[in-house]
């Protein structure tokens, strides 16, 4: 064997070590037969406790998914509340699995922060929420305003651009947590509440008199949402991922929660495959066959996931809009399974 070709296997056996010695998420998530889910400290409808400590909402049901296709059972969650300056450190340690907890993907944090972002399970963009009673149309009539926002977050560095360039000036009152935030805008320590849409739709629920507010309808930036890993493990990375696109191809496919035991038995090449009763596609992600008919039998499809925590059937009740599929006037588009 020459230099070169002794050089080219010994690079693909270091390739290989170096691959299965990233891939331990996993195994270690089922040894501990726990999955653990970075989450917010509490936003309605993506990631809220109840009285009695059981998480709800958006974000709490891709860890629920994930769950589901590991274990079949979507109740094997453990979930850390964190705030937004100290998300990511928990991830980078390993104290957390995963972080879903909505999170904006950036090119800083993959090439900073050395994580990666599997999906986008929301795609956003960042508002502003005031008293109707200041007849406001538009941000930019917001000059001269106090505005209350989350440190550590993409929305205070898009404020300042914001402003900056549209010359106007602006008091940013700054709060590592969003119920701190929330609270100050109350009580009416700022005029102004800016951050990611759905947050402040959900937000403003929380208010004392939500009628009296409004979301202006300008939204200055770009916030694709979505769960963040570690780097270094594919195979976890490909399993959060996967775990999104099953979800959608199965509202795609009209395979739901209700109709998934049809589903099994359907003759249709694309259903029989996301739910394994052909091929083995699971098993080499490192699951069982039957991976997404799990996700979807014990948690639901992307539809239904959307609508009963954020949508129509939720108090939020946000419109589809962009999160509509591909084929349905939307940008959240899968790809195949097979
Ligand atoms: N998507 C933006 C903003 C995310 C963020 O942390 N927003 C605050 C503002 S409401 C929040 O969700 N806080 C929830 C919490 O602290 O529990 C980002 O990734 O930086």
């Amino acid at each position: 064997m020459g230099a070169y070709r002794l050089g080219l296997a010994l690079a693909a056996v270091l390739a290989l070590a170096a691959g299965e010695a990233g891939a331990q998420t996993l195994n270690k998530v089922k040894e501990r037969g726990t999955l653990v889910c970075g989450v917010s400290q509490g936003l309605l409808g993506f990631s809220m406790p109840d009285g009695n400590g059981n998480w709800a909402g958006f974000d709490v049901d891709l860890c629920r998914a994930i769950a589901a296709a590991i274990f079949n059972d979507a109740g094997k969650v453990k979930f850390v509340p964190l705030d937004s300056p100290g998300r990511f450190g928990p991830l980078q340690s390993g104290e957390i699995d995963v972080l879903s907890r909505n999170s904006t993907w950036t090119l800083g944090r993959e090439a900073e922060l050395k994580v990666n972002f599997a999906a986008v399970t929301y795609y956003d963009g960042q508002g502003f929420l005031v008293r109707s009673g200041l007849n406001l149309m538009s941000a930019l009539e917001l000059d001269g305003k106090k505005v209350c926002v989350q440190s550590g977050t993409t929305t205070e560095l898009n404020l300042a651009d914001f402003f900056n360039a549209n010359k106007m000036k602006y008091e940013a009152i700054k709060y590592p947590g969003a119920p701190e935030s929330l609270k100050a805008y109350d009580a009416g320590t700022c005029d102004v509440l800016t951050s990611d849409v759905s947050q402040l739709h959900a937000e403003r629920l929380q208010l004392t008199k939500p009628d009296d507010h409004v979301v202006l309808p300008d939204v200055i930036s770009k916030e694709p949402l979505g769960p963040a890993v570690r780097q270094g493990d594919t195979q976890w990375f490909n399993l959060v991922r996967w775990t999104h696109f099953a979800m959608l191809n199965a509202e795609e496919l009209g395979v739901t929660s209700k109709n998934i035991d049809e589903a099994l038995r359907s003759a249709k090449p694309d259903v029989a495959r996301l739910v394994g009763s052909q091929g083995t596609l699971g098993e080499q992600l490192g699951l069982s066959k039957d991976w997404a008919a799990r996700i979807v039998r014990l948690v639901g499809n992307y539809g239904e996931v959307f609508e009963r925590n954020v949508g129509t059937e939720s108090k939020l009740e946000i419109p589809r809009g962009v999160n509509q599929l591909w084929n349905s006037g939307g940008i959240q588009y899968a790809p195949p399974i097979r």
